[in-house]
């Protein structure tokens, strides 16, 4: 497979000004009839280039005609799923006639069938899997969609815009005729045809005009939009208030299908989502998939405007508008619920799984170079960092011009096609700031480490902090340059109050450094006593940061530090400091003990009744076993599984009271509502009932049972269950057995299940898998099962880590199987094993061989990018 990449970037040779679409859709075969308004694009002057156009397999061509002419076959070749047209005048329509079978689709790319509907998903190349097009997202074009299908059976057919025309044709078959008034690259088109039920609501915009809401879904899943469409009608508002931006069409419609590659899809004034993204209800849902409800609405929303109005030049561009509209949804998140809960969540998110893509052979930066397959960059890097980047640019100009940056950046680039340097130009245009050294964040793969030293002289009341900054060698970037790395700080007395220190004429208590160079220096006068420093507050940039804390300082700041984020932080650098500790104990087979400091510190933090409880739950949380694998090096899995279960018992012995009160404190069940307030305390209660059931107490293991059966929301019934399974509670295989049968006609609650039960930690982890496979409630063309089973047991450290390789082999197997059916997920699925280079080395051996088994295969172009890039 050959690479692409962004320094051959050339504007494209034709442009397409109208797309007339007819689908003529049928069970067996579905008929594509384009009608293509081109003409050579002046950008290229006088031109004689010939016209090719992007196709897919799948695609037959039936029918060709330039004008009224039919182009015999002698004037037009297809080669590698391009079709080449030699002679072209300089403006014509172009009518394309396609045979496909979407019922045969089995990657979810293009055209497909999902339960009894047809749907597309066509970012980023899935259009030319329907017809032979410029499948490029800086060709816009305007598209009128006719859908002809059997009334009875597809009642509801949908396209982008609006409904212009309805009918019945010669052959008593219906037809809906949509216009889409905004011009829009192919990727943003949509189609969905079935019998679907529809919620429809109303949204006032600011300038009072009513745009028609409607959600479609299977007709039993009618009931469990509700929420979705609150959270649309908050992201409408919220776009409107933070950003000035406004809804275009006079309708928005979302569809939710049950077999989706990944969460949802911004198609123009038709979303289409993966059902799991989409649906919930109190009895079904837990608090985590409610957030992600309201946070993917939200995002898919605010691509209207980040990602259709302004859309990417290329694919290298990604970022431009998954970045920023992740950083726009993470905003609204924040302002829905709580700042310091949503920033913690999503640096604990990017610190485990996009620092370790980061470090791995995949690395790429957020703008990268090349690829061979773009579906396989639509990852943490150019998704979460790539939101990161576009928080510094907040941090750096400050909320005001960082409004008006983006505020110029839409009036500036409505409607076209453009780069991640158009946004920051914009931005530095705006506000005057400049951003020149800063956009190597762009272009640069790799984590940067930052070291911090200090020294304070009482005598002149200075206090001076040495940062160096250094990021480690990636993939093809052997050097790396220094990056503007903007460090927000605060410090601390010994007491813990906010000092305020002068640095560069400013007297503030917070500071953003201005890190530069490979290494500065940062003096702060004014400065009484010996300080604390709180650094990176509210994780001002995506680094490693280093700086030698005692304990003292760190539960100093957890429990004192006005930044709630570093508050959280300290408590999760004292865990990880007591965690490696017992991991070094453990590989060298030593007997585990831990120092008293984190248990003192937890007990002061239980007992501070001033806290949020959503905060206790958080600093209660320990570092998952994926941050500690981040962390390490070479990766020990036993081990690190082994210090974690230790730690966690040794902290519930020791707290045993404070646990059990916190539960029963927190314990009180009223109306389900997924407000902050009460998702908080059920996170807190849970985790409680997660540390007592590791004591030997009777009454947590009732309790358990008894939140089991009694709980009147999903969240609580499955955080029993979970527990129940992890701390191999003695009816962990009947509650197990219950709850299946209790919610096996839920396909999004037994996909849970699923995952949970792939989890389990037991010698027999892979029959049981291998079980799983085989039940009826699995399905290997359904993304969401397959992620499920799969995706638990990756997570199974014993299971999948098991030193006979068996857990690698399997994994393996289950690539290969999918490799053909569904490209975008078997290469998803490899991720676990990109990590082989930093398993311990009898693992890592069996990694790497399961690895070469795999590219010795025949492999689609995604799956082979990601494996020999990891064998390279
Ligand atoms: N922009 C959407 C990307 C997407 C996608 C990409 C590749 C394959 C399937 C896909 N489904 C959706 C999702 C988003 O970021 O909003
Ligand atoms: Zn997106």
């Amino acid at each position: 497979p050959s690479t692409i990449y962004l320094k051959d970037y050339k504007v494209p040779p034709f442009l397409i000004d109208k797309t007339e679409l007819t689908f003529d859709l049928d069970e067996a075969t579905t008929i594509v009839t384009s009608r293509l308004h081109m003409r050579r694009n002046p950008a290229c002057g006088k031109s004689t280039v010939p016209l090719t156009l992007d196709g897919g397999e799948g695609v037959k061509l039936i029918g060709l005609a330039m004008d009224d002419y039919t182009l015999p076959p002698e004037e037009y070749r297809i080669s590698e799923n391009k079709l080449i047209i030699t002679a072209t005048a300089d403006q014509f329509v172009l009518t394309c006639e396609t045979l496909i079978e979407p019922q045969n689709n089995t990657s979810l790319e293009g055209l497909y069938r999902s339960s009894s509907m047809f749907c597309t998903q066509c970012e980023a190349e899935g259009f030319r899997h329907i017809t032979y097009y410029l499948d490029r997202p800086d060709v816009m074009s305007v598209f009128t969609t006719t859908i002809i299908a059997d009334a009875d059976r597809y009642p509801v057919m949908l396209s982008n815009g609006n409904e212009v025309e309805r009918g019945k044709t010669e052959e008593g078959k219906t037809f809906v005729v949509w216009n889409d008034p905004f011009p829009k690259p192919a990727y943003l088109f949509a189609l969905v045809a079935g019998d679907l039920a529809v919620k429809n609501d109303i949204f006032t915009t600011q300038n009072k005009r009513d745009v028609k809401l409607q959600i479609f879904t299977e007709t039993h899943n009618i009931d469990k939009v509700d929420y979705a469409m609150e959270a649309l009608k908050r992201s409408m508002r919220w776009d409107e208030e933070a950003y000035g931006r406004e809804y275009d069409l006079d309708i928005f419609m979302i569809v939710a299908v049950d077999d989706f590659n990944m969460g949802a899809m911004e198609n123009k004034g038709l979303n289409i989502f993966n059902s799991s993204c989409l649906l919930a209800s109190p009895e079904t849902t837990t608090d985590d998939s409610y957030l992600r409800v309201e946070a993917i609405v939200a995002h898919e929303y605010f691509h209207n405007w980040s990602g259709n109005r302004v859309t990417c030049r290329d694919w290298f561009q990604l970022s431009l508008k998954e970045g920023f509209t992740v950083f726009r949804d993470q905003t609204f998140s924040a302002d829905m619920h709580s700042e310091t809960v949503k920033r913690v969540e999503d640096v604990s998110f990017l610190r485990t799984a996009q620092f370790a893509e980061d470090a791995g052979p995949m690395a790429h930066p957020v703008r990268p170079a090349s690829f061979i397959e773009i579906s396989n960059f639509y990852t943490l890097t150019v998704y979460e960092k790539g939101a990161e980047i576009v928080r510094m640019i907040h941090t750096l100009l400050g909320a005001e011009k960082f409004r008006a940056g983006s505020d110029l950046y839409f009036e500036r680039h409505d409607g076209q096609a453009v780069t991640c340097d158009d946004f920051v130009s914009a931005m530095e245009d705006a506000s005057g700031v400049d951003l020149t050294q800063f956009k190597r964040w762009y272009s640069q793969a790799g984590t940067p480490v930052v070291s911090v030293t200090d020294e304070f002289d009482a005598a002149s009341g200075t206090y001076r902090l040495t940062m160096k900054q250094e990021t480690p060698v990636t993939p093809n970037q052997p050097t790396k340059l220094a990056l503007h790395i903007p460090v927000r700080v605060g410090l601390l007395d010994q007491s813990g109050n906010e000092l305020s220190a002068t640095l560069d004429g400013t007297t503030a208590e917070d500071h953003v450094l201005h890190l530069t160079s490979s290494e500065q220096v940062f003096e702060f006068s004014g400065v009484t006593a010996r300080p604390i420093p709180s650094l990176l507050r509210g994780f001002s940039a995506p680094v490693k940061l280093h700086y030698d804390y005692t304990p003292a300082n760190l539960l100093l700041l957890m429990s004192s530090d006005s930044d709630g984020f570093n508050r959280w932080s300290s408590a999760q650098q004292l865990a990880v400091n007591e965690l490696q500790a017992l991991i070094g104990q453990a590989i060298a087979g030593e007997t585990l003990s831990i120092d008293s400091q984190l248990i003192d510190g937890f007990k002061a933090l239980i007992g501070d009744c001033n806290l949020d409880p959503a905060m206790v739950a958080l600093i209660l949380t320990l570092p998952s076993q994926a941050y500690l694998s981040e962390l390490a090096n070479p990766i020990y899995p036993a081990a690190i599984k082994q210090a974690r279960h230790y730690l966690k018992t040794q902290l519930a012995n020791a707290l045993s009271g404070e646990f059990e009160s916190l539960y029963t404190n927190n314990k009180s069940q009223g109306v389900y509502q997924a407000n902050a307030e009460d998702i908080a305390c059920r996170s807190l209660k849970n985790l409680a009932l997660s540390y007592w059931v590791e004591t030997d107490s009777e009454a947590a293991q009732q309790a358990v049972v008894q939140q089991f059966e009694f709980a009147n929301n999903m969240t609580d019934q499955f955080s029993a269950l979970s527990i129940a399974v992890h701390s191999q509670h003695e009816k962990a295989a009947d509650m197990l057995a219950v709850f299946y049968d209790q919610w096996k006609n839920e396909p999004l609650v037994v996909n849970k299940w699923l995952m949970l039960s792939a989890g389990q930690e037991s010698d027999d982890a892979l029959i049981i898998v291998k079980g799983l496979m085989e039940h009826p409630a699995f399905d290997l063309k359904n993304p969401n099962k397959v992620r499920s089973v799969l995706g638990g047991f990756g997570q199974n450290m014993a299971a999948f880590h098991k030193e006979d390789g068996s857990g690698y082999r399997f994994l393996a197997d289950q690539i290969i199987l999918l490799n053909k059916r569904n490209p975008q997920i078997a290469s998803r699925l490899c991720t676990p094993l990109t990590r082989w280079k930093k398993m311990q080395p009898e693992l890592s051996e069996k990694m790497k061989s399961e690895l070469e088994r795999i590219l010795a295969e025949d492999l689609s172009k995604d799956v082979y990018e990601v494996i020999s890039k990891c064998l390279a």
